[in-house]
């Protein structure tokens, strides 16, 4: 076991309802998160912590800071070094993904995205009833929305509809689903999971992505997760996907040479209970990067 991972904290909550979510990676930082994956086998190392810094606006700030990341996953895409950027708010997709994006888009190549949520996180400033950037970044990566958020590294989109799936949906606004169903999102909601069943969607979902692209990343939302299993999320949903049964598909990873880099956000420590959110995170990370 050679490998090792770089860990980037997205310590912002500044485009959350509850902006307490600033707190996870530095509550997993301050909890030596590294060493607890090394007793696990996985080796990693803290490439840097983001702070956002103050702005005119919020939303200055959340594009700076995510154009800081996004030069970070670029940089660590183009070095084949494997990455796991750990939330704050899901805002973090737009820089993670951009970057990454950015990094294969030179080359002619696309990439393929696996997002896992209870929500779409796909409107734009035109259509928000709450204003917050993180039920945003979906749409900014498939080039909707405002241009500090869309033209980050490039002005492309980041991604194509045809090689993301959204897995675990269950709140959403209608203006998010036409934007999505319009594009050709591939949109797995609670009913056909459970239906079909998680194994199987995870594989549709990793075959689609893959396919035709030069590999792909999963961007994780917590709250995707049901909430008596995750409760340290700032959006939580009932009915959502069992952390045992997340855990246990997400070994279908290990196998695959085409994944590049995850991000696991909305972890809030002050709303979590007895750690159980924070250890449910090391056992993620363990499922997609153990042996
Ligand atoms: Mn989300």
């Amino acid at each position: 076991m050679s490998r090792s991972y770089a860990l980037i904290g997205y310590a912002s909550g500044l485009a959350a309802n509850n902006p307490g979510c600033a707190n996870g990676p530095l509550q997993l930082k301050a909890h030596t998160f590294e060493n607890v994956l090394l007793t696990k086998g996985i080796k990693s190392y803290w490439q840097a912590m983001l702070l956002p810094q103050p702005e005119k606006t919020r939303l200055i700030q959340v594009a700076q800071l995510n154009t800081q990341l996004a030069m970070i996953t670029y940089k660590l895409r183009k070095q084949k070094q494997l990455f796991i950027v750990m939330g704050g708010d899901h805002s973090s997709a737009i820089g993670t993904w951009s970057g990454l994006s950015a990094a294969e888009m030179y080359a002619g190549n696309s990439i393929g995205l696996i997002w896992i949520d209870a929500h779409m996180d796909s409107h734009t400033f035109d259509t928000t009833p709450s204003g917050n950037i993180h039920g945003m970044p979906l749409a900014a990566l498939l080039g909707y929305g405002d241009d500090n958020l869309t033209k980050i590294l490039s002005s492309q989109p980041k991604l194509k509809p045809e090689k993301v799936s959204l897995i675990g949906v269950r709140s959403f606004e209608e203006e998010e689903a036409a934007l999505l169903y319009d594009l050709g999102v591939r949109i797995y909601k609670m009913p056909e999971i459970k239906e079909r069943g998680l194994n199987v969607v995870l594989q549709e979902a990793i075959t689609r992505a893959k396919q035709g692209t030069a590999g792909f990343g999963v961007s994780l939302d917590l709250d995707g997760i049901d909430p008596n299993d995750a409760p340290g999320v700032g959006v939580p949903e009932p009915n959502g996907i069992l952390a045992n049964d997340l855990c246990q598909v997400l070994t279908l990873l290990r196998r695959e040479k085409q994944l590049f880099g995850i991000e696991i956000v909305e972890y809030n420590p002050y709303l979590d209970e007895n750690h159980k959110t924070e250890q449910l995170i090391h056992k993620i990370v363990l499922s997609i990067f153990g042996d």
